[in-house]
């Protein structure tokens, strides 16, 4: 018998489909989260009291715990995702492809007895202020209580969102399981539970609208919320239903005179995107406040204009390199109240990761994210230097503890979006910052998005760009063409108001390899002048890959002697050799779609003819 620990809602179907997975995973109990302060703690406290968990010191980090995961599962696992469609292109030729039926008799048979031992959590969430007409509810079945206390900072939790759903409302069903069943009364004894790689399945089922996850319980792989029903289940409710579910940060940006406007920007991963959602502008009368630094879900208002919501409640930073001189808003945000995965433990019962610019006592001993003592300056038997904390480490912080955090932030009704920035880190050819002519370039500089790669690292040639359109390759749950397609769509809704849209460079250098931008709060002085395009000002010059500044229009007051004349000539030069190389990596990029739309060649054709002219 599976013990009912507290009472089932008055909701028929989800009842059902709660008794039908118990069935199959055999917990020993079910619990339904409420979503309060009280089930939060005690949760913690039995993660502490079993040893999977380590409380911090109260005075310099309160309510915080900190994990260490298994060393196998510390990431979000691209090679075990998988877009289970009907049709296999209809995942595309970027997704993982599995056919529905034989990877659910796969899954069913690894489900079954799975939760031997363990208490199955049912988590009613809402991603979106709960009631929101753009938000959308899910819930996530799991045996893992560092999954509900993830979930209660990242979404929101509970009984609200049960007071929502009413009796009969719509959710989309997610099951999730560490995949370690615990046989006769066995324990975790301390010890991250999960399954072997080739048991890990994450997957999304985009007919059905199901997400079925076992074997992993890190991140996005666990956190079901995040990246598989906010993004790759999203982005198809979204291409049904004219709406758009995209990889964004959203920002306010006020100007001097008090006037806003609400960006949103798409950047491959190591691009500083939590950094620019959460920027101290170093402008005088400027400010930047966060509405998200991940998600933006935007759907038309009345007047034409997209409205956008942050479905998250916290952020799932990385840890690693964030510090009061990178970010100081996100270290403020997970000083108190924050989930640590992955870092290092001081011996002062605080936490330290590398490039957190906080230095050690002399001689300090930490505990590694491996639970090993760790000192400054340790190396391994290859001579390589041990890192203290995973460099995918994570702080799970809750948005209403950003200092920076927009008192319009949980508006249901979302804020008007003016501008989409897209970027990437390219160190050469791309300029600082320039405009699209049109939204149809707009969406073709997105479909073009990507890092240059350090040739070191992956083995490749110096320069070969890896290309993320949208920053949404492993996040899109159907066929990427189609997607691109989307875009345009949304390009020709009737009294459309659309932002316009951008592409800016923070990682440009110069041929002996400095860096030609200061990055971090001087990128307001960029924020600057696409506030100012955005109202019809700015000066700019037409050049063939669109409207750049020019080199007066940044406004460089207080650092002529960092950037110099000659550096932002630099930064805003129009680099047609490069652009004809560019142009030839693009027509690359573009083979591997199978459904590219044709306003996109077009839209490379055009760009051809311009760069021959
Ligand atoms: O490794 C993970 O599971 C986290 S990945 C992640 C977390 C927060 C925001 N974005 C991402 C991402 O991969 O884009
Ligand atoms: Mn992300």
């Amino acid at each position: 018998m599976i013990k009912q620990l507290n009472a089932a809602p008055d909701h028929a179907k989800l009842v059902a489909w709660v008794n039908e997975w118990a069935e199959l995973c055999e917990p020993e109990a079910i619990y339904w989260c409420d979503g309060t302060n009280t089930e939060y703690y005690g949760l913690c406290d039995e993660m502490v009291k079993s040893g999977l968990a380590v409380r911090l010191n109260s005075k310099l980090r309160p309510d915080c715990v900190l994990f260490k995961s298994d060393p196998s599962d510390v990431a979000r696992v691209e090679a075990r995702t998988y877009i289970a469609s009907e049709k296999k292109e209809d995942a595309g030729p970027t997704n993982n492809w599995i056919d529905p039926v034989e990877l659910k008799k796969e899954m069913r048979a690894l489900y079954k007895g799975c939760m031997h031992g363990r208490t199955m959590y049912v988590i009613p969430y809402s991603m979106g202020p709960v009631g929101s007409n753009i938000a959308k509810i899910g819930v996530e079945i799991t045996d893992s209580a560092y999954v509900v206390i993830n979930m209660h900072v990242m979404t929101r939790v509970g009984n609200a969102v049960l007071d929502v759903l009413g009796k009969d409302g719509e959710f989309v069903p997610c099951i999730h399981s560490v995949g370690k069943p615990l046989e006769n009364g066995a324990s975790d004894n301390g010890i991250w539970p999960c399954a072997p790689m080739d048991k890990k399945y994450i997957a999304q089922f985009p007919e059905t609208r199901e997400i079925w996850s076992f074997g992993s319980g890190y991140g996005g792989n666990a956190i079901l919320g995040k990246k598989c029903l906010a993004l790759r289940i999203a982005t198809v409710q979204a291409r049904d239903e004219g709406w758009m579910a995209e990889h964004m940060l959203i920002l306010k940006l006020t100007n001097p005179e008090g006037k806003v406007k609400y960006v949103t920007g798409a950047f491959p991963s190591a691009c500083g995107k939590t950094n620019l959602a959460m920027l101290i502008p170093t402008l005088p009368g400027w400010k930047v406040e966060t509405i998200g630094d991940d998600i933006a879900w935007m759907k038309f208002g009345k007047d034409g204009r997209l409205y956008a919501i942050n479905p998250e409640n916290g952020f799932f930073g990385v840890a690693p390199g964030t510090s009061m001189h990178s970010n100081k808003n996100a270290m403020l945000s997970c000083a108190k109240e924050t989930i640590f995965t992955n870092c290092a433990l001081r011996e002062n019962g605080d936490i330290w990761w590398e490039g957190i610019e906080v230095p050690l006592e002399p001689g300090e001993k930490l505990i590694d994210w491996k639970g090993n003592v760790w000192e400054q300056g340790q190396v391994d038997a290859d001579g390589n230097k041990v890192k203290a904390a995973h460099p995918n480490a994570r702080f799970s912080a809750r948005a209403k503890n950003c200092p920076a955090i927009a008192s319009n932030w949980e508006d249901p009704n979302g804020v008007p979006i003016d501008a989409f920035l897209f970027g990437g880190r390219r160190p050469s050819t791309l300029p600082l910052v320039y405009q699209s002519m049109s939204w149809e370039h707009g969406v073709f500089i997105g479909s073009t998005v990507g890092s240059e790669v350090t040739a070191a690292a992956l083995d490749v040639k110096a320069g070969t760009v890896r290309r993320d359109p949208f920053a949404m390759l492993p996040f899109c749950g159907y066929n990427m063409g189609d997607y691109f397609q989307h875009w345009l769509d949304i390009g020709k809704v009737e009294g459309a108001k659309l932002p316009k849209i951008f592409c800016v460079n923070w990682f440009r250098k110069t041929a002996d390899g400095r860096w030609l931008w200061p990055g971090f709060g001087e990128n307001s002085r960029v924020l600057k002048w696409i506030f100012e395009r955005c109202d019809g000002e700015g000066k700019a010059v037409e050049t063939p890959i669109g409207f750049m500044p020019t080199t007066d229009a940044i406004d460089r007051s207080g650092i002529e002697n960092e950037v110099t004349d000659a550096d932002i000539a630099e930064l805003l030069t129009f680099d047609k050799e490069g652009w004809k190389n560019e142009l030839a990596m693009i027509k690359e990029h573009y083979k591997k779609f199978d459904r590219l739309p044709k306003a996109l060649a077009d839209q490379l054709a055009q760009l051809e003819e311009r760069l021959a002219k």
